[in-house]
């Protein structure tokens, strides 16, 4: 079946739903991956982010069935990769639990289970996923589908949910079934995204403000290097990061990170074992970053917040240590050919940086990150740009 009228994710998405289970959709709803511009690890001590929805998204069509099964398919094929060979993922909604799903299918089971905790009976369903988001290239491909399935099921389902509700949702779907300790960042963006704008997150409230943020109009790209070091948020590291913010949150007597100043720092010094105090001095000065970044989007526009970046970088790598030897390449790589920032984005380990680009200087610095690659025995990077673009949303 050809749809010649429609955006091609649309076209995608429908053709392999009619052909994995016959007939139309009840609908089809579409999330964004995103970029977090600055801010990172400090969604879960309360603090704030400003990440923007990117352009590159997770269209899913679903049709809900009259029982309790719940079927899945996906357009993506990569034999080598479990769940993506074309077959039809099949679950019993009534069954769910941690560990009950298998591979990508963990994302639209965590959010039906979730949305059943809290009461919403769901239907079964049928569902076919299509997504342009890189997997792993720490983009967050999990919440676009998250947040793409949460708000076709709570459609199907009835529910009115506010976006405050589908961000917790979505998050106890991670937290709680998929496994990972994650904040609430990436749904935010997601759900909450505009073109030509990022989002300033207070994520103590989930207050939300979009802020006037558009390269393009001031002559500059985001570039996205992609190292494709391979990274889970259901790991060790980012899990262990959490533990000691929370821990030092303890130790200072204080309900989060978030509520320690700059001017605490000293003291914090004092209580605290140097690895913990460098994680507190990260969170701290990252949560300022946000607002001084923020402060210069506003008064001179995008040029400016270069310097911000690369100390947002170092801040990671250096404090927080979540940064890799791939990344660090990238950034300084970038940096060097003419980018007026750059840093890892996302929750490290692996995963994307961005660099902030003169436009006239975008190929010389997509070369030389690539020949710096290429010299340090690195795999290729996958290299692209992106721009501030909308949120989740039915499209069908
Ligand atoms: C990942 C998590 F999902 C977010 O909640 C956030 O903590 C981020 O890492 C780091 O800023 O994307």
């Amino acid at each position: 079946m050809t749809q010649p009228n429609l955006p091609a994710p649309t076209a995608a998405v429908l053709e392999a739903f009619s052909s994995a289970f016959g007939g139309a959709p009840d609908g089809v709803w579409r999330a964004p991956g995103r970029v977090n511009l600055i801010g990172e690890h400090t969604d879960y001590n309360e603090g704030f982010a400003l990440p923007f929805a990117i352009g590159l998204a997770a269209h899913v069509a679903l049709r809900a069935r009259p029982d309790r099964t719940a079927r899945l398919t996906t357009t993506r094929r990569d034999p080598g990769r479990p769940g993506h060979g074309g077959e039809v993922i099949e679950l019993d909604l009534d069954t769910l639990s941690k560990g009950s799903a298998r591979a990508w299918s963990v994302y639209p089971a965590g959010v039906a289970w979730a949305l059943g905790l809290r009461g919403t009976p769901v239907p079964g369903f049928d569902l076919a996923l299509d997504s342009t988001v890189p997997v792993g290239a720490g983009l967050s491909s999990s919440h676009a589908i998250e947040c793409a399935v949460a708000i076709a099921l709570a459609e199907l389902a009835g529910a009115e949910l506010r976006v405050e509700d589908l961000v917790l949702l979505t998050q106890q779907a991670e937290n709680g079934f998929v496994g990972a300790p994650t904040g609430i960042l990436d749904q935010s963006a997601s759900l909450r995204g505009e073109a030509g704008h990022a989002v300033l997150l207070d994520c103590r409230d989930q207050s939300a403000e979009l802020i006037p943020f558009d390269p393009a109009a001031a002559g500059l790209g985001i570039l996205v290097v992609d190292t494709t070091v391979a990274h889970s948020h259901a790991e060790g590291g980012y899990a262990s990061r959490r533990a000691a913010c929370e821990l030092a949150a303890e130790v200072l007597g204080v309900p989060a990170l978030r509520d320690v100043s700059p001017a605490d720092l000293p003291e914090a010094r004092a209580l605290l074992d140097p690895t913990t105090f460098r994680r507190v001095r990260h969170v701290v000065t990252e949560d300022e970053r946000v607002h001084e970044t923020v402060r210069v989007l506003r008064a001179d526009g995008p040029r400016g917040i270069g310097p911000l970046l690369d100390a947002s970088h170092a801040s990671m790598r250096d404090d927080f240590e979540i940064s890799c030897p791939e990344l660090d390449l990238a950034v300084a790589a970038a940096r060097e050919a003419g980018a007026l920032g750059a840093r890892m984005t996302g929750g490290g380990f692996g995963g994307s940086a961005i660099a902030l680009v003169p436009l006239d200087r975008g190929d010389a610095v997509s070369a030389a990150v690539l020949a710096a690659f290429e010299k340090a025995g690195f795999a290729r990077p996958e290299l692209f740009s992106v721009s501030p673009a909308g949120g989740a949303g039915r499209v069908l």
